[in-house]
């Protein structure tokens, strides 16, 4: 920690929407009013039919149930794009940018009404109809855009998908949903490389069955099989069908999209978000954590397959009629620089990122940043893990050159958007914290029985009262949401991640303390390594742990027993590794694999993971009570036999 504090710079203190003592005043009353504050906060969007009453949540266990301006009525498409047109009809809503530094579009809000209007009617044309689950498993392009947004016009409900992800992750999405329209793509193309995305999405649908449409966008026109009746390409239809499609009138609680995120147990869950609460939340979330002003082009890197994608790339932004870029590529494709040339070529303001991208970019050394102008930025975001303080500085001194503010934003897709961070002209910096709760917001620190702490502390971080983005339930299993998040400290929403709060008040994440890892930003649990390894007919057992990683932030450490009469090889090795990337995707690849005659159990056969973390993590002086373990021997073994990592 380097213990700097970095105040306000003056220049934004007095052009930011917020400063110190109006954030103060605006917290304090949005706790301790929160019908008053949100109510007047639900005049950012447009209601159809206006609601009478605010706030209904209970977060007790016997009773988990969330609603807010549960009588109103509205749309989040004609928020996103109808209303705008009167005032910015020609102001350029979204600025495509592709992976080929050669490729870009720029989509004014009057084409994207068009266009998103055309994509609702295609699906109609399709049989979509309001309530209709549709999986979008497309590359970043603007049709991804547009297909949420058609979604969300007829009310369907979209369930995005990264295109990262393989056949059999998509196949379980697509099950668990129940849905029969697959939104995809011929091929998606990342880092000059190709994507098989429409192979990908039939070998799903074949394993899930009950898909009756695979809608493909031509993206790079490779030729793809189409299965008649059943696949039909995007641009065919859409010449067909009317250019105006009305937006459906949506109760604020009619579920606007399914995400589904890891946990620390079973198969991922379905995160369920509603219409209205979302909306105000993340459309008041992106004007003051980034403080977007009218004309500012706003960048998040994250892809639409996660929830930063989703509420900072789509949702917020739109709902308050920005400028946002979409990006197609990677951080160092064609070069190292290629995330600085895009902020001088499209005179980016405000700039969101994940630390891994910084941390990888910060190996290659300042000359490919410096070499850029990038002085059009005023503002800079970090999202999606803890940001190491070292990795803070240089984003700070190399990227912003000392003046643009970091707004290091803690959230997940639980929670639809920011819960805790900086404001830029409200906030001193300390890099590495997230600093502050943002409105509405109550956390709380807890220790192992669930007391509350005080003052400095650390522990486990839950949330104790509700706010609009917050999740409703998890798709179709609404025990499975009072379990994983409301029993654990009984009546207050436990987040899965530790926490410190210091002298000054400021929150510092420390990540998290479930069996969930963040590998470069992405959430895995370790329970789906490690089923997809026991799949494998060689392998008998498997226990997967995270590893400090310099660049992932964790990386994926995997014990492996063997069937009887299999021997470890670098072969078999290499054939795990490729094993996991098919079962679940490439952002699952274990960086090491340790074989592993047994694993370390407990007397009642409970496996020992705090033994495996220190062991991955090298830390074998200190590996605790061992004294419980069925066969002491057994641990060892594993620190003799511990793989380098790399
Ligand atoms: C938005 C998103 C959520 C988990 C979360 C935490 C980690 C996210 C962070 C952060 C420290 C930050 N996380 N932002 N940790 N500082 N600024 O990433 O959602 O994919 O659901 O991940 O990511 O551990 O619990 P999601």
């Amino acid at each position: 920690m380097t213990g700097k504090v970095y105040e306000v710079p003056a220049d934004w203190s007095k052009r930011a929407y917020l400063d110190d003592a109006a954030y103060q005043e605006m917290y304090k009353r949005s706790v301790s009013d929160p019908n008053g504050f949100w109510g007047e906060q639900a005049g950012r969007i447009d209601w159809f039919k206006p609601f009478t009453r605010v706030k209904n949540t209970s977060f007790d266990p016997h009773n988990v149930s969330i609603k807010w301006f549960e009588d109103g009525t509205t749309n989040v498409a004609h928020n996103c794009i109808d209303r705008h047109l009167a005032t910015r009809g020609d102001q350029v809503a979204i600025i495509w940018e592709g992976d080929d530094p050669k490729d870009d579009r720029k989509i004014t809000y009057k084409e994207l009404h068009a266009e998103v209007s055309r994509f609702a009617n295609v699906l109609k044309a399709r049989g979509v109809k309001k309530g209709d689950r549709v999986t979008i498993y497309l590359p970043m392009i603007p049709e991804a855009a547009f297909a949420m947004l058609a979604c969300a016009r007829i009310g369907a409900i979209h369930s995005v998908v990264f295109g990262g992800f393989s056949p059999d992750s998509l196949a379980g999405r697509i099950e668990d949903a129940k849905s029969a329209v697959i939104v995809t793509a011929d091929e998606g193309v990342r880092g000059g490389r190709k994507v098989p995305l429409k192979a990908n999405a039939d070998a799903a649908a074949t394993r899930a069955g009950g898909v009756d449409t695979i809608l493909v966008v031509r993206r790079t026109h490779a030729s793809v099989p189409m299965q008649a009746g059943r696949d039909v390409y995007y641009d065919d239809i859409a010449k067909t069908v009317p250019a105006d499609c009305p937006c459906e009138e949506m109760g604020a609680e009619d579920p606007l999209f399914i995400l589904y995120t890891s946990g620390s147990t079973g198969r991922p869950k379905g995160v369920l978000h509603t219409t209205a609460g979302y909306l105000v939340f993340t459309a008041i979330t992106h004007q003051y954590v980034f403080d977007y002003h009218d004309g500012d082009i706003y960048w998040c890197t994250a892809d639409v397959g996660w929830v930063t994608g989703h509420s900072y790339i789509v949702y917020g932004p739109l709902a308050n009629g920005a400028t946002t870029l979409m990006f197609e590529g990677v951080p160092n494709y064609p070069s190292n620089s290629r995330f600085w040339e895009v902020i001088d070529k499209h005179k980016v303001d405000i700039f969101y990122t994940a630390p891994t991208a910084i941390r990888a970019l910060m190996q290659a050394g300042d000359e490919p940043v410096k070499k850029t102008s990038r002085k059009s930025l005023r503002l800079l975001g970090s999202v999606g893990e803890p940001i190491n303080p070292e990795a803070w500085e240089w984003y700070h001194r190399v990227v912003g050159e000392d003046r643009c503010p970091i707004v290091d934003t803690w959230w997940q897709t639980e929670t639809g958007g920011i819960l805790i961070t900086p404001l830029p002209g409200a906030t001193k910096l300390k890099p590495g914290s997230a600093t502050r709760p943002f409105f509405g917001v109550l956390p709380q620190i807890v220790d192992a029985a669930g007391n509350q702490l005080d003052g400095a502390c650390e522990g486990s971080l839950c949330i104790v009262d509700s706010w609009p983005g917050q999740m409703r339930t998890v798709y179709g299993d609404h025990e499975r949401f009072v379990q994983t998040y409301f029993s654990t400290y009984v009546g207050r929403y436990f987040t899965g991640d530790g926490c410190r709060r210091d002298e000054d008040g400021y929150y510092w994440i420390t990540g998290r303390v479930d069996d969930v890892i963040n590998v470069a930003g992405h959430r895995l649990g370790t329970a789906e390594v490690e089923s997809a390894l026991v799949a494998h007919p060689k392998v008998s057992e498997a226990a997967v742990v995270g590893y400090p990683h310099d660049i992932k932030g964790q990386g994926i450490y995997a014990y492996v027993t063997l069937m009887t009469g299999q021997q470890p090889s670098e072969e078999l090795r290499a054939e795990l590794v490729a094993w996991v990337r098919k079962e679940i995707g490439p952002i699952a690849s274990p960086d090491v694999i340790q074989f592993a005659p047994s694993l370390p159990k407990t007397r009642s056969g409970k496996i020992m993971r705090r033994i495996l973390r220190k062991i991955a993590e090298n830390e074998f002086g200190n590996l605790g009570d061992t004294s419980t373990l069925a066969d002491p021997t057994v641990v060892d073994d594993l620190v003799n036999n511990r793989q380098a990592s790399k």
